[in-house]
C-alpha cells in the first residue's frame, strides 16, 4: 500500500500483467528502464518487467538527468516507462529518440487508484482471480532479472546483474532468518533503486505474503507509523535510526511516551548498509526496547552477514554469515588469516551475482577463485560473529547508506571550467556516517566563486548524495614525489 490506497495480491498481479502486455515492444531478455516513485505502480512495473521475461532497471527518481542517461546509455533497455508527474519525465522522453524503442507513462489510473481497504492484502485472500488464463511463466532462476547501478573503484557506477536465483536464493535466506510471516507489515521508507529497498524490505515482504506500507520518510511520520500498532517490522540505515533519535529528543514528553510505547511492539527493527553507531544502537535501545539487528550486505552479494533474530546482537558486529552464504576473511594473495586477524572480506554463495553489465574484465577482476572480492576489510571474532573494519579504498565513500566513488564526482568536477584541479574525500560525520567535502584548485581568475555555484553546478549533473558539501580552495593539492594525490592528506585538511 501507499499513500493513495492499497492493492491486495490479486490486484497487484492483475496490475502486473497489464504492465506485461504494455511491454509488448520488449523482447524476453531486453532491458526496461523504469523511473517510478516506491509505491503500488513501482512495484505492478516491477513485476509486469518480469512477466514480460525482461530485466528489470530501475531508474532513482532523486537523479538528474545527466545521471539517467548515463544508465541508459549503458543498459541500452528497449522500453523506458516514466510516471509523468516527476520533473525529469519530459526531459526523459525527449532524451529517449535513438535510445528506445518506446517510451511509456503511467496513465494518471495507475498513480491513484484507490481500492477498499478489505480483505486484507493478503495471496490467500485474493478477491477474484486476474486474468484467467493469462498468468505469468515463472522465469528460470538462470535468467537476468535486476540490473542496479552501484559504484566501485572505477570512476562510474557499473549495473550488477542479479539473476532470478540470486533473487531467490537471498529473499529465501532473509526471509527464514528473520522470521517473515503473512501476519507482517513493513514500514518500506527506503528507495528502490538499490538492494535494501527492493530485495530486504519489497521482495521479503512479498514473498512472505506479508503487507508493504511505502511511507513518507519524514522522522515525525515515520516515528507515527511506528507507533501505530499495524507496524511489525522496520528496515533502514543507520543516518535515518541517527534522525529518529534526534527527533525523538526534540519532542515533547508525551509524544516521547507514545512513540516509545508504540514502537516497542514492533516485532523486528534492522539497520545496515552503513556501520551502525554503538552510541545509536544502545540509544534505541534506551526509548524503544529494541536492540537492532544489524546486517551486513553489498549490492553484488545482497545480504552476507547478520546478527540473529533470536540470540546475541553484538554491538559492533555485523554476525555470522547467513545460511547459505559463505564468508572468509582473506590476506592480500587471497589466503585465509588466522582467526582473529584483519583482512578482505570475501563472499561465496547463490546469492551472488552474475556479472557487471557488459564489463567482462571487471566482473573478472571482482572474483578471486570463485569468491567475491568485496573491497571491505573486516576480522572474525568470538562466535563467528565478524566485524568491519573499513575499506580497502579511501576513493569509496558510504554518505546515508548511498556507495559513492570519490574518483566520479572529481572528474565530474573536473569539467567545471573554474575548477582546474579537485580532490574529493569521505570524512567521518555523525549524521552522514561519511560526509563528502573536497579542495579544488581554481583556474586562473577564477578565485572568488562561491561553494553553492559548485554545488548547484554539481546537482544538475550528479545524484545529490555524490555532492560535496564542503569545497575549499587550496593552491595546489597535496601530492606524493610519483605525482599522485594523497587523499588521507586531503581527508585530514578537510576533517575539522
Ligand atoms: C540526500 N542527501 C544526501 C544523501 N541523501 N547527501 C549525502 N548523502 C546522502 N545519502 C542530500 C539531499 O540531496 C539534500 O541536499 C540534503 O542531503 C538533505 O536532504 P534530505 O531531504 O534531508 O535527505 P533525504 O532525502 O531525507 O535522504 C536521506 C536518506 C537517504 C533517507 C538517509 O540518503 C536514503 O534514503 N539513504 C538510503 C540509501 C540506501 O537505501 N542505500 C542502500 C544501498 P540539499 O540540502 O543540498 O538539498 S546499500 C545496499 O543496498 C546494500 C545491499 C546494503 O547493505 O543495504
Ligand atoms: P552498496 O554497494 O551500495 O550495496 O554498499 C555495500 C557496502 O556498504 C559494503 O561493501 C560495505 O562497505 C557497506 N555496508 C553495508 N552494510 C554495512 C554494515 N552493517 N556495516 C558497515 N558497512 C556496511
Amino acid at each position: 500500500m501507499d499513500e493513495s490506497g492499497h492493492w491486495n495480491y490479486a490486484e497487484l498481479l492483475s496490475e502486473a500483467i497489464h504492465w506485461r502486455d504494455r511491454l509488448a515492444a520488449a523482447e524476453p531478455g531486453d532491458r526496461i528502464a523504469y523511473l517510478v516513485p516506491p509505491g503500488r505502480a513501482h512495484v505492478a512495473v516491477q513485476f509486469g518487467i518480469w512477466a514480460r521475461g525482461g530485466i528489470a532497471v530501475p531508474l532513482a527518481v532523486s537523479h538528474p538527468l545527466p545521471e539517467l542517461e548515463y544508465v541508459l546509455d549503458d543498459a541500452r533497455p528497449s522500453v523506458i516507462v516514466a510516471d509523468p508527474a516527476l520533473p525529469q519525465t519530459p526531459h526523459l522522453a525527449a532524451a529517449t529518440g535513438a535510445r528506445a524503442a518506446a517510451f511509456l507513462t503511467l496513465p494518471p489510473s495507475r498513480r491513484t487508484t484507490t481500492v477498499p481497504t478489505t480483505p486484507p492484502p493478503h495471496p490467500h485472500h485474493t478477491t477474484s482471480p486476474p486474468h484467467p488464463g493469462t498468468a505469468p511463466t515463472p522465469p528460470h532462476h538462470t535468467d537476468p532479472a535486476l540490473l542496479i547501478y552501484t559504484s566501485g573503484t572505477t570512476a562510474r557506477p557499473k549495473g550488477a546483474l542479479v539473476t532470478h536465483g540470486n533473487l531467490t536464493a537471498q529473499i529465501t535466506t532473509l526471509t527464514t532468518a528473520w522470521g517473515w510471516t503473512a501476519s507482517d507489515r513493513i514500514l518500506h521508507t527506503l528507495p528502490l533503486h538499490h538492494i535494501h529497498g527492493v530485495v530486504n524490505a519489497l521482495a521479503c515482504a512479498l514473498w512472505s505474503g506479508a503487507t508493504c506500507e511505502f511511507g513518507p520518510g519524514a522522522p515525525t511520520s515515520t516515528w507515527d507509523r511506528l507507533a501505530s500498532g499495524e507496524i511489525t517490522v522496520f528496515m533502514s540505515v543507520p543516518t535515518v535510526y541517527t534522525r529518529l533519535v534526534r527527533a525523538w529528543e526534540h519532542a515533547p514528553a508525551r509524544t516521547r511516551n507514545r512513540w516509545s510505547r508504540g514502537a516497542a511492539d514492533l516485532r523486528l527493527m534492522v539497520s545496515g548498509s552503513a556501520a551502525l553507531p554503538i552510541d545509536i544502537l544502545e540509544r534505541w535501545r534506551e526509548i524503544t526496547g529494541h536492540t537492532l539487528l544489524e546486517r551486513y550486505g553489498m549490492t553484488e552479494i545482497g545480504m552476507a552477514l547478520s546478527n540473529p533474530l533470536s540470540g546475541e546482537r553484538r554491538a559492533g558486529y555485523v554476525g555470522p554469515p547467513l545460511p547459505g552464504v559463505e564468508a572468509r576473511i582473506v590476506d592480500g594473495e587471497g589466503r585465509p588469516v588466522a582467526r582473529g586477524e584483519q583482512g578482505e572480506i570475501e563472499v561465496r554463495g547463490p546469492q551472488v551475482f552474475r556479472e557487471y553489465w557488459g564489463r567482462p574484465g571487471e566482473t573478472a577482476a571482482a572474483f578471486r577463485d570463485g569468491w567475491f572480492r568485496t573491497g571491505d576489510e573486516g576480522c572474525v571474532g568470538e562466535g563467528g560473529y565478524f566485524r568491519i573494519l573499513g575499506r580497502r579504498s579511501i576513493d569509496i565513500v558510504k554518505t546515508g547508506g548511498y556507495k559513492v566513488s570519490a574518483l566520479e564526482v572529481e572528474e565530474a568536477f573536473r569539467a567545471h571550467p573554474a575548477v582546474d584541479d579537485v580532490a574529493v574525500v569521505g570524512v567521518p560525520h555523525s549524521e552522514w556516517g561519511e560526509q563528502l567535502r573536497a579542495v579544488w584548485v581554481p583556474s586562473t581568475g577564477c578565485e572568488g566563486l562561491e561553494a553553492a555555484e559548485l554545488r548547484a553546478w554539481g546537482k544538475a549533473r550528479l545524484a545529490p548524495y555524490k555532492v560535496p558539501r564542503l569545497f575549499r580552495t587550496v593552491p595546489e593539492l597535496p601530492r606524493n614525489a610519483m605525482g599522485k594525490v594523497q587523499k588521507a592528506a586531503v581527508r585530514h585538511m578537510l576533517v575539522r
